[in-house]
């Protein structure tokens, strides 16, 4: 005998194209007042992200990894997302902290080398940010586990990279929360690059969606430059959260280098980003909203002029105003200290390594 035991299928969902048409059958229903909401915190994340850049190349910031690109797949998430709901990010997304609501000058102390600037995390539900490849996903299933445990009407909504998706970690996270039908959401940022290392090398898997199917999980792909496709799916996929696991394939593209230490023109030409720069996110909302009457020109250079006074106000403060105190960096390692840490924080204290 021989019989089919298995066979799946994996959707692909746009409702903007790139040109702002909307496919009004899968619009999901939110207000127009939402829609200008996510353009200006495209916008607003885009500044942010221009800001780091030339702040690590003035030496103001440490290793900074940009998000130019992927504003869509993060503000996406972030205004599906509800209070209560736990964020789990890799390095990538800021744009979801930004519209979380992290205090700034937070957000500027972390990304110049001070976890201090991590703290405020647990104020708006999120994990710090986690460069290890991977290793947030088992702490995201884990968040989710007690959610469940708890009764609490929330989701866990974790993020992982293209390359991210080749690592243990991912499977782990994904088997257990198939397992336990746990209210975890993972967003795969395939933004074609794990640093050199293309999207093409990365798996023979034709989507990186379908490897939830191995676990039995629900798997979506969605174009990850549309920002209502990347909401719709969210939404979809917290209502389907009582019934376990969602991951959502966002498929996007990595416009800048993967950080401040990358130089992508050693492997990368620029034939090959040009026709994203015609997906752009933002482009196309601003299209949209245009033709509806509900944005303008005007309108664009005051929300810029708004944003960027926010921005600078808040790297002011994070410069002006916080005083890293360097005795966190030793005291926190270990529960106690050993008598080689001691000494390090001696020669680190003469001599103002810190600052
Ligand atoms: C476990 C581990 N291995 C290797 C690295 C070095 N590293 C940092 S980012 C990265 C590539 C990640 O690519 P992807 O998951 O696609 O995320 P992206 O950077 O594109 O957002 C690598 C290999 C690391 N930080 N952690
Ligand atoms: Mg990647």
């Amino acid at each position: 005998m021989k019989k089919q035991v298995y066979s799946g299928a994996i959707d692909y969902l746009q409702v903007m194209d790139e040109n702002g048409n909307v496919d009004m059958q899968l619009m999901p229903s939110i207000p127009d007042s939402k829609i200008v909401d996510m353009y200006k915190y495209m916008l607003f994340a885009r500044a942010l992200d221009a800001k780091s850049l030339s702040l690590q190349r003035q030496g103001r910031l440490a290793t900074y990894a940009p998000l130019i690109g992927e504003e869509a797949t993060q503000i996406g998430v972030a205004m599906a997302l509800r209070k209560d709901d736990v964020f789990v990010p890799s390095f990538r997304q800021h744009g979801v902290f930004l519209a979380r609501g992290q205090p700034l000058e937070d957000y500027f102390v972390y990304w110049k080398g001070y976890e201090d600037g991590a703290k405020s995390t647990r104020q708006i539900n999120a994990l710090p940010v986690c460069v290890p490849v991977g290793t947030q996903l088992p702490h995201g299933a884990g968040v989710a586990f007690a959610q469940k445990y708890l009764k609490r009407d929330a989701v866990t909504v974790a993020f992982v990279g293209d390359g991210g998706t080749s690592e243990g970690d991912f499977y782990e996270a994904i088997n257990f929360a198939g397992v336990n039908k746990l209210p975890f959401i993972v967003i795969i940022e395939n933004n074609q690059w794990a640093i050199s290392v293309p999207r093409k090398d990365q798996t023979a898997a034709q989507t990186l969606a379908q490897k939830a199917m191995a676990a039995g999980v629900r798997g979506v792909q969605v174009d990850g430059n549309d920002v209502l496709a990347v909401y719709k799916a969210v939404t979809e996929a917290i209502a389907a959260s009582k019934n376990g696991p969602t991951v959502i394939e966002c498929v996007t593209y990595r416009m800048s280098m993967h950080t401040t230490a990358d130089d992508p023109a050693k492997y990368r030409p620029d034939s090959d980003v040009k026709p994203w720069k015609d997906k752009d996110p933002l482009k196309r909302v601003s299209i949209y909203l245009t033709a509806k009457g509900l944005w303008s020109g005007q309108l664009e250079q005051d929300t810029a002029a708004q944003q960027q006074k926010q921005i600078d106000e808040a790297v002011d403060r994070s410069e002006q105003q916080f005083k890293p105190d360097p005795k966190g960096m030793f005291e926190t390692l270990y529960s106690f200290m050993p008598d080689t840490l001691k000494d390090e924080e001696r020669n680190a204290v003469e001599n103002n390594f810190w600052m």
